[in-house]
């Protein structure tokens, strides 16, 4: 038996070159070796108020992300998370297991809730996703380091849970991408790429043109010494080397070595190029895909019966060991 791999993004904002380094591409390897469940979280996007259909367009665009990024319906479960009722159903469970001091404690919740003005389900938002990894036995769970505190919540229910009704629920554990998975803006390097960004100049969405990529990689943000400093956390060349060398393969070191004594401007110039290239073929599948709006249906469809044939036992046995059904 093949383990489990689950993880998901909530279809807000645009996915990005931080997106496919940090997650899609490595996921489109994973779901060779695990039986993979790659949602997009719908349910999760509901915390900040949105416009219904346009969440719905969303979450067929980020499918096709999905699709042009690698991802396989015949070899992994791709599906909408409010295509399985198990998912709110299991949260609700669990968010009844859980403190409030738990919850307070999240720093993502602290940060967003002082931006925005907190509604309950920004602040119960790591219950839910903790009832998306647990509801299918998952045993991996790749996320970025800020989703860390997130799938210790998670981990903490599966042990209380086990703990008080016998053994339910498979202890998942982090997949933490290496330093890749950090792709900062860039515009201001301290923070991380955020697909939800105002400002499209400060993320390379995976649909950029090849005029929109080239301009933004000219305008991003360099150290004013022109040097090719990476541990210099300020200044923005770390970061652009991590994009150049994650999409060569060439290691850091030898992208430094390259373009020292060249300058940003070659150095720019190449990365755009670069980049250009590797997302050709995404924008081009995403192109071909994104207009037949019946094979979407259909595949979600197929993805949303898969999710809930697999989800069934765990929900089955959860109901029972609580008291809940006939
Ligand atoms: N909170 C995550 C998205 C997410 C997720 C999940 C990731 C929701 N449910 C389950 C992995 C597993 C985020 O913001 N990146």
């Amino acid at each position: 038996m093949k383990k489990r791999l689950f993880s998901g993004t909530a279809p807000t904002g645009v996915l990005t070159i931080g997106n496919y380094l940090g997650a899609l591409r490595n996921w489109a390897v994973r779901q060779e070796e695990y039986d993979s469940l790659f949602s997009i979280v719908d349910m999760h996007a509901l915390t900040v108020p949105r416009d219904g259909r346009e969440l719905r367009q969303r979450s067929r665009d980020f499918l096709c992300l999905y699709l042009a990024c690698g991802l396989d319906p015949e070899k992994s479960t791709l599906f909408l998370q409010s295509g399985n009722p198990a998912h709110g159903e299991l949260a609700w469970i669990l968010s009844c297991h859980t403190a409030m001091g738990e919850l307070s404690r999240m720093t993502q919740y602290k940060a967003k809730a002082q931006k925005s003005g907190a509604n309950a389900g920004l602040f119960t938002y790591p219950v839910l996703m903790a009832a998306d990894i647990l509801l299918y036995g998952t045993h991996l769970v790749p996320v970025g380091d800020d989703q860390k505190q997130h799938l210790e919540l998670a981990r903490r229910l599966a042990v209380r849970f086990n703990k008080k009704y016998g053994e339910l629920f498979t202890l998942p554990e982090p997949l933490i991408p290496e330093k890749t998975g950090r792709i900062m803006n860039l515009k201001d390097p301290s923070s991380k790429m955020d697909k939800s960004h105002p400002e499209r100049e400060t993320f390379i969405a995976l649909t950029d043109t090849p005029g929109e990529i080239t301009r933004k990689i000219s305008r991003a943000k360099t150290d004013s010494r022109g040097t090719f400093d990476l541990n210099d956390r300020e200044s923005g060349i770390g970061n652009l080397v991590r994009i150049y060398s994650a999409l060569t393969g060439l290691g850091e070191g030898t992208v430094v070595w390259e373009y020292e004594h060249r300058g940003y401007g070659p150095f720019k110039r190449d990365l755009a190029e670069i980049l250009c290239e590797s997302l050709r073929p995404i924008r081009e599948r995403y192109g071909e895909i994104r207009g037949d709006e019946s094979y979407l249906t259909e595949l979600l469809k197929r993805g949303e019966e898969k999710a809930r044939r697999k989800s069934e036992p765990v929900l089955t046995r959860v109901k029972e060991a609580v008291g809940l059904g006939i």
